[in-house]
């Protein structure tokens, strides 16, 4: 069986969606919607992909198609995800789910009572080293964890000619480091240990007051080759560019990350690195073919990612031996197979492995938490 998709958005995330399920079976890429006719005629020409809309509730009408990717920017998810779901389609929608917890409460409501799928793309937690991490701990194999530390950094936004929707709060939301690449971190952080964040206490800075804001918009990532744009505006930025969390969680476990998007040479750099009892164990998604492995008395180690070495729960989510290096579009990859492997089979609807848009209210509940404790400067239970 083939389950026919459509493709919402059609900037960097939305042809890292395309790309990614084109390699799977089962799965075709049918229509697909940017935000000008012009560019989504182009691009559906250039992917062969046979229909285009200029309109998603035209597109949602259509009966052929069963599922629906949203790669637009933050603030249209809720309302098409929900037009989504009532016109019957399965939803993959990218991260954040939403805005505002409301928004997010009523799409896990609406989505958690149909028969749809629903997936938010947390894909960071398909790095088949960080499953393989997921399960030593899950196995003890570190002991009990008392600690987590990281950082999520990246440099596309350091200077304050860099520009994209995301430094707006009424595109992005109220956070915006947080919100786009912390919840990343969060997520990982509560799916690998299978503890949930229990307090934040946050410290935030907005590095560039005002930015210049090209006349003509640019895609994520564009700003690098635009930055020399000369006719711009100069605008006041109200989203952080930088972020310190401490944070505690379920069984006493300690822990701080830093997100940053204006960290010069770390264009997309995810670091996390736990301390339990008996071992402790660092992911870099510089080098995502390898986790490190600390001991106390004996010599570290470094794993491989080689499918002959992984836990079975981790191999599976490996396509490829040793040596020959997997990254960040297979993340999508093995995200996808998960998520239309669960819509041909129904095997996941209980106990679902990929993340659901439970995750999704769960990451902008945390999200929410963060501001609250920037905002009053405290520390803030998560409820
Ligand atoms: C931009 O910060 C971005 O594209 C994020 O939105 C993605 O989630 C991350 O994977 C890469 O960077």
């Amino acid at each position: 069986m083939t389950v026919k998709t459509a493709v919402i958005g059609l900037g960097f995330i939305g042809m890292v969606h395309i790309e990614a399920l084109k390699r799977l079976n089962g799965v075709e890429v049918v229509a697909v919607m940017g935000s000008t006719a012009e560019k989504t005629k182009r691009k559906a020409k250039e992917l062969g992909i046979s229909k285009c809309f200029s309109d998603y509730l035209t597109l949602l009408k259509d009966p052929d198609i069963e599922a629906v990717h949203i790669c637009t920017p933050n603030h249209m998810h809720y309302e098409m995800a929900k037009k989504a779901l009532l016109a019957g389609k399965h939803v993959i929608c990218e991260k954040p789910l939403t805005i505002s917890i409301e928004e997010a409460e009523d799409l896990n409501k609406l989505a958690t009572s149909s028969e749809l799928i629903h997936a938010v793309c947390f894909n960071i937690r398909y790095y088949p080293m960080l499953q393989q991490l997921k399960e030593m701990i899950r196995q003890g194999e570190l002991g009990r964890i008392y600690a987590v530390n990281g950082s999520y950094l990246q440099d596309w936004l350091l200077f304050d000619s860099d520009y994209n929707w995301r430094v707006e709060s009424a595109y992005s939301g109220k956070s915006r480091a947080v919100a786009d690449v912390g919840s990343h971190w969060m997520d990982l952080l509560e799916s690998v240990t299978g503890l949930g964040i229990t307090e934040v206490m946050a410290d935030f800075s907005t590095v560039h007051k005002t930015r210049k804001k090209p006349l003509e918009a640019a895609e994520t990532y564009a700003a690098i080759v635009n930055s020399e744009a000369s006719r711009y505006q100069e605008v006041p930025i109200d989203t952080e560019d930088y972020a310190n969390i401490l944070f505690r969680m379920g069984n006493g476990v300690r822990g701080s990350f830093t997100v940053s998007q204006v960290h010069a040479g770390r264009k997309n750099r995810l670091y996390i690195e736990i301390a339990g009892t008996r071992q402790s164990a660092s992911f870099d998604s510089e080098h995502p073919n390898y986790l490190w492995i600390g001991n106390r008395d004996g010599n570290n180690q470094v794993m491989i990612k080689d499918t002959s070495l992984l836990h079975p729960e981790a191999r599976r989510y490996a396509d490829y031996p040793g040596g020959h290096n997997e990254g960040y579009p297979d993340t999508f990859k093995q995200l996808f197979k998960d998520i239309y492997h669960a819509m041909a089979s129904n095997e996941y609807r209980d106990g679902i492995s990929y993340p659901s848009f439970t995750d999704g209210l769960r990451e902008q509940t945390l999200c929410e938490s963060i501001n609250k404790s920037q905002h009053e400067r405290k520390w803030i239970a998560v409820l």
